[in-house]
């Protein structure tokens, strides 16, 4: 990976994994690959970025108040918080999105980290050109921000091991993929020669 990489996690929250409130299938089964991916960008001393939807209880985000989905991710509950094996190193920046109630927010490019500051600013002034990209779920939350991603002129690779998709219609994460490829998203496992080695061996 080169030197100004970064890793962006997002929203691999409890609400969004089996059991939760929006849950995606399977969205648990990439936190075992992402904490692989989180182990190579430490070692590699490279920042790591972590979004999460953080709604009040009354947004317009949800259907009760003319939004699309049910309950989800509400600050301070348990739902929101991010899922427990998830092994988020110390000096993570974590990215809120979705707080504003009039706010969907899709995608981390609409968020802010703790103290106040835009996610496109901070990726600007850490000098991030390539974001490596994974999380829940595909169809939504990493396409929101695979796209933007490209919009702001940075590379992008969807990390396909550690993303996982609604599909409320069936193919839509495919379509997603093919939506981010055709944006200009290249595409890469943990086995992908452009990852890298795992730490600890050659
Ligand atoms: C998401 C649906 C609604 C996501 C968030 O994180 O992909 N999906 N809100």
């Amino acid at each position: 990976m080169a030197t100004d990489a970064a890793l962006l996690i997002v929203d691999v929250q409890n609400d969004f994994c089996p059991g939760g409130a929006l849950a995606v299938p399977e969205g648990d089964r990439v936190v075992p690959a992402l904490n692989a991916y989180v182990a190579r960008f430490q070692a590699a001393g490279l920042p790591i970025f972590a979004s999460r939807d953080w709604h009040p209880p009354v947004t317009k985000h949800f259907k009760e108040h003319g939004g699309l989905w049910p309950p989800h991710c509400v600050q301070g509950t348990r739902g929101a918080e991010f899922h427990p094996d998830l092994r988020l190193p110390e000096g993570v920046i974590i990215i809120t999105k979705g707080d504003a109630p009039d706010a969907d927010a899709y995608s981390p490019f609409e968020g802010h980290t703790p103290d106040g500051r835009a996610f496109p600013d901070v990726i600007r002034e850490r000098g991030v050109g390539h974001l490596y990209v994974g999380g829940l779920a595909t169809d939504y939350c990493v396409r929101a921000s695979v796209l933007d991603a490209r919009k702001a002129g940075l590379r992008v690779t969807l990390l396909e091991d550690a993303a996982r998709g609604v599909d409320v219609q069936p193919g839509d994460s495919e379509r997603a993929v093919q939506e981010m490829v055709a944006a200009g998203a290249e595409r890469a496992r943990l086995d992908s020669a452009a990852i890298g080695p795992a730490p600890g061996r050659a």
